[in-house]
């Protein structure tokens, strides 16, 4: 099936359905977000937004934020689900087994990883952004009309996924969607500001902190951020807050892969990596069961420190040697 007949497909199933639960990944980011409630806006009443983990207050940037109220159960019940941005069903959490054994399940996302778990999988890898397509499917539902919150809900989608239009992934298809974007009512400035600019005192702090032990490692190639619980509570900030802060590793000149390795439990490690094109940290990543994009991956390991520290060095390490030959 080609791009369009998959919009198609999806925005059939959505409009023929009289009751929809819309899901978000977990840890959700803007791109997630923004597809749900992009989407929650269009549909109006008929539709309810789920995400099961906390939701931070940098995605105050929507209005309508409070149409996805973290952890409940599904209320149900409903005649369709849609998975948004969701690279796996692991991402829905405690909605996982719901959506598994729903009959009428749509899957919209853009990860080229995602072994498409939806009745409908309308999967575009070539998207910058679960938004981009978002964009097209409610634009397929509505003959083309799009409703100002919505186009904000996904410009901020789109947004956040290319780095502000700075991300490898950002392609003309990219641009011509934040032009219809924009011409829906979107505030360009204003939301460049809440997302980009916007920060708070404590948060600062952290960085301060972070950054002041950050470390180089294999010969210079490899930044290392290491984030602790005590850190997060001496600034009365949220593992959230640590938002962006691998990006200070990767900009270093040089460095090859940026690291943050965050500390979310007794022994228990998130580690975020980012790196230059063409090395490919999905792959490190996707050894200690996690995943993502080839420039930006995630995965959680257990362990003390320093030797969590070891193995993802000697993982990312040999991607490095790997793209050197
Ligand atoms: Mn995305």
């Amino acid at each position: 099936m080609n791009e369009t007949e998959l919009i198609k497909k999806a925005a059939s199933a959505i409009k023929n359905a009289e009751r929809v639960a819309i899901f978000c990944h977990t840890r959700p980011d803007g791109d997630t977000l923004g597809s749900g409630l992009g989407l929650k806006a269009a549909l109006g009443d008929k539709a309810d937004v789920y995400c099961d983990s906390e939701i931070s207050d940098y995605y105050d940037v929507f209005p309508n934020r409070g149409d996805v109220v973290p952890f409940v159960d599904v209320k149900g019940p409903y005649d369709l689900m849609v998975a948004v941005d969701c690279a796996d069903p692991p991402r829905l959490g405690r909605y996982e087994r719901e959506f598994l054994k729903a009959k009428n399940t749509v899957v919209i996302d853009h990860h080229v990883t995602n072994p498409g778990f939806g009745a409908v999988n309308c999967i575009l890898p070539a998207a910058s952004s679960t938004g981009e397509i978002m964009l097209r499917v409610i634009r397929e539902i509505t003959g083309g009309a799009l409703g100002r919150l919505s186009a904000l809900c996904l410009y901020v989608g789109v947004s956040t996924d290319t780095g502000n239009f700075t991300h490898g992934n950002t392609a003309p298809s990219t641009f011509r969607a934040a032009a219809d974007l924009v011409s829906f009512g979107v505030d360009v400035a204003a939301v460049a500001d809440k997302l980009y600019k916007e920060t708070t005192l404590n948060r600062i702090k952290l960085l301060a902190a972070v950054l002041s032990a950050l470390s180089l490692r294999e010969g210079g190639r490899v930044a290392v951020l290491r984030v602790t619980r005590d850190m997060l509570k001496m600034y009365d900030c949220k593992p959230y807050d640590t938002e962006g802060f691998v990006d200070y590793a990767i900009n270093l000149k040089g460095v090859l892969v940026g690291l943050m390795i965050h500390e979310t439990g007794a022994n228990r490690y998130k580690v975020s990596l980012r790196s230059k094109a063409p090395v490919n940290v999905a792959e490190a990543a996707s050894r200690f069961g996690g995943g993502g994009h080839a420039q930006a991956a995630g995965c959680q390991i257990q362990g003390e420190y320093y030797g969590v520290e070891d193995k993802i060095l000697r993982a990312v390490g040999e991607e490095i040697g790997l793209d050197e030959r």
